[in-house]
């Protein structure tokens, strides 16, 4: 009752009201959580991107600053928080621009945003409740509202964010470093599962390979011209009337075959599946629809129609658990023809002739597991979410011994726990190029650290200059797929001649030469929450000078990426000195650097991670002033779930460096997987690089 009253007093009074938290509480040591006085929890919970229990485990220390204000205005809901001057502020999710977000808005409404282009480019596919503060000392906080509904997020001082639905949640981290926020998150909202290592593989696609010949001829030239590759995707037209979960008759008669002729070859496939389904009787998947009752509803509780590349579309309700069960289901068979991932596109949702391109705010959601029935207006954000966990579960039901992949353009913070994503339909353009570095980093710093752009742009034609600056630093992308639009000129490496053919082999090898430090990161990002691509400033917290570099990123916490093409970067102090890898320099490769104190396993080239396995391992070795050395190398089956009882294995090196001798002892700290690599040490210098021989046992000398 005393809310209620408070809530009338509010919406009687049209002018702001500030109103000090109902209920605030530490849920960790440094995490808590604030309830707006006005709060009803059937309106926001239970909570779709919070899995960690919020529980009472005491209350706020006197010394803690970050306290929001709510208010309530014009039938918004808003939160506001002030913070230290001299405070840079990050994440927000999938956003364009600088990587830096102060004095930036933008509007949480999963959009369909080709090119970025409209709303000025301040709505995307994705939506993150979510700031990252870094403080001028270093110490950083973290604000994440637990609210779905349509809202903004505005960093100017104080920050605002303004919702379109009723009082929500704000949980706050406090903490010594960025780092740390980043992993509270992770605790919070939870990690990406270890993807299959095949997912961290080059990939090759475009909208769309057809016929089914022609993703064969495709492998074919991958494997002959020696450029390796993992996985080769198709897109919506290999679909019968882009019906999902068919196959066009002419093109794609033999799913099954090709999927084995890939197999062959050691490639993966992953295809699309869209949510429109198309309103046709007699089309089964639409059939099953009708009869479970499990489409989204207009707002007179008709099953809403809208138009997509099918026309006339149902379009399934994710938010119930029935329909998610029976989406699931629909993967068995489609699995079972040798599919190996999915991708889920245009699940924002997109909804050509719908209000904003998408469904009218008054639909009606069905709700379920604890989700009350509501309107569209605050599960839209959630509808690509919601279907990526259906799906996920699907082809885990339909292949229990691997590990599912799916890949999505739409999501919610929260949703690495299902699928990756790529930043949707970008350009060939030099500004694309550009502007993929800071989004893939914010979408890191967000909880989603496996993603990137469409490598070469997707949208026009991209040229050779473009390419080979795009591919360059494309191989570092923690999520490396090329894709290009449908009628656009062929983007495949070799379609601009030798020189650029060879600088894409060049770079997609030296991916490949990382798979043990890249696949060693994916573990760590899989339990910590630690992003795969960080920003400079991570190598350096306190340097103000590194906040808003945004051309060179980390590869985890020991590699330094400087893409050729960079201008004025601010890099860290000390000595990252350069990582030969052993090819012949073509001017357009990236410059990688190793961090002062790192050893960086590297492997050797291989044409798939089917072919990988940790025979010789190379340790690359920047000692730090003392003369010391540290690194970790995690590997296992490479797919399946045997790691999670044991069968992995995570080595710890650690070195010193003493009258120009290196020793490094091997150890295995975690695992019970054997694994025998030949090491050879590579000592790198700002002269060049010294090996060693090959050496088994548990010292490395040079
Ligand atoms: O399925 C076709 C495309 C796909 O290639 C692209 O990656 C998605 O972002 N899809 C969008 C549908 C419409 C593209 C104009």
């Amino acid at each position: 009752m005393k809310y209620i009253k408070v809530f009338i007093t509010i919406m009687v009074t049209a002018a702001f009201i500030n109103v000090q938290a109902q209920e605030s509480y530490l849920v960790e040591k440094d995490i808590a959580v604030f309830y707006p006085p006005n709060f009803d929890a059937a309106q926001t919970l239970p909570s779709v991107a919070v899995i960690h229990p919020l529980d009472n485990k005491g209350t706020l220390p006197k010394s803690w600053k970050m306290i929001p204000q709510f208010k309530l205005s014009g039938g918004k809901s808003i939160m506001e928080m002030r913070y230290d001057e001299g405070t840079d502020l990050y994440g927000t999710g999938e956003v364009t621009g600088s990587l830096r977000r102060n004095d930036k808005n933008i509007t949480l409404w999963n959009t369909d945003n080709g090119l970025y282009l409209q709303h000025n480019g301040d709505r995307l596919y994705q939506s993150h409740p979510w700031i990252l503060g870094v403080r001028a000392d270093g110490s950083a906080f973290g604000i994440l509202a637990d609210n779905t509904w349509k809202q903004e997020v505005k960093l100017t001082q104080p920050i605002s964010i303004v919702s379109e639905g009723p009082a929500f949640r704000v949980i706050v981290i406090e903490k010594k470093s960025p780092q740390e926020v980043v992993k509270a998150l992770a605790q919070l909202t939870g990690t990406l599962e270890l993807p299959p290592m095949w997912a961290l593989g080059y990939q090759q696609s475009r909208f769309s390979y057809y016929p089914q010949g022609q993703v064969q001829e495709i492998a074919d030239n991958f494997r002959s011209k020696k450029i390796p590759l993992d996985v080769i995707w198709m897109d919506i037209n290999y679909m019968d009337n882009f019906k999902i979960f068919t196959f066009d008759s002419n093109g794609y008669a033999d799913p099954k075959g090709l999927n084995k002729y890939l197999h062959s070859k050691s490639v993966k496939s992953v295809y699309m599946i869209d949510p429109g389904v198309k309103k046709e009787a007699g089309y089964k998947v639409y059939d099953q629809g009708q009869a479970g009752n499990h489409w989204v509803a207009d707002k007179n509780g008709q099953p809403f129609v809208g138009k997509v590349w099918p026309e006339a579309c149902v379009f399934p309700d994710f938010t119930n658990p029935k329909t998610r069960t029976w989406w699931s289901g629909l993967y068995k068979d489609f699995m079972a023809l040798g599919i190996d991932g999915v991708w889920n596109d245009m699940n924002e949702p997109s909804v050509f002739n719908g209000p904003d391109g998408s469904m009218p705010a008054d639909n009606k959601h069905t709700g379920g597991d604890g989700l009350a029935a509501g309107p569209h207006l605050r599960y839209h954000n959630i509808f690509g979410m919601m279907m990526v966990k259906a799906t996920r579960e699907g082809i885990l039901a339909a292949n229990p011994d691997k590990r599912p992949f799916v890949l999505s353009r739409s999501n919610f913070i929260g949703g690495q726990r299902y699928a990756a994503t790529w930043t949707g339909d970008n350009a060939s353009k030099f500004d694309y190029l550009k502007t993929s570095i800071p989004m893939s980093i914010n979408l890191g710093l967000s909880g989603q650290p496996f993603s990137g752009p469409d490598i070469g742009g997707f949208d026009g034609d991209c040229d050779a200059k473009l390419f080979s600056q795009w591919i360059a630093v494309g191989a570092y992308y923690p999520f490396c797929r090329n894709h290009t639009t449908t009628g656009s000129a062929a983007q495949e490496p070799w379609a601009y001649g030798t020189e650029v053919e060879n600088i894409s082999r060049n770079a997609i090898n030296r991916r490949y030469r990382l798979l043990p430090y890249l696949y060693t990161l994916f573990r760590e990002a899989s339990q910590s929450g630690m992003p795969v691509m960080r920003p400079v400033f991570f190598a350096d917290t306190k340097n103000k000078a590194l906040r808003s570099e945004d051309q060179a990123f980390l590869l985890g916490g020991d590699l330094l990426v400087i893409p050729r093409w960079a201008e004025k970067t601010q890099l860290p102090q000390g000595n990252w000195v350069n990582v030969p890898f052993e090819d012949t320099d073509d001017g357009q490769q990236a410059i990688v650097k190793i961090r002062p104190g790192a050893i960086v396993p590297l492997g050797n080239v291989v044409q798939s991670t089917e072919e990988y396995a940790p025979k010789e391992i190379t340790l690359l070795l920047n000692p730090d002033e003392k003369g010391n050395v540290y690194g970790e190398f995690y590997d296992d089956a490479k797919d399946g779930f045997g790691y999670k009882t044991g069968d992995f294995v995570l080595i710890k090196f650690e070195g010193k460096v003493k009258a120009g001798k290196v020793s490094v002892k091997v150890k295995q700290a975690e695992g019970k997987r054997k694994i025998a690599p030949r090491y050879r040490i590579g000592l790198v210098t700002k002269t060049g690089i010294k090996y060693s021989s090959w050496q088994e046992g548990d010292t490395v000398t040079l």
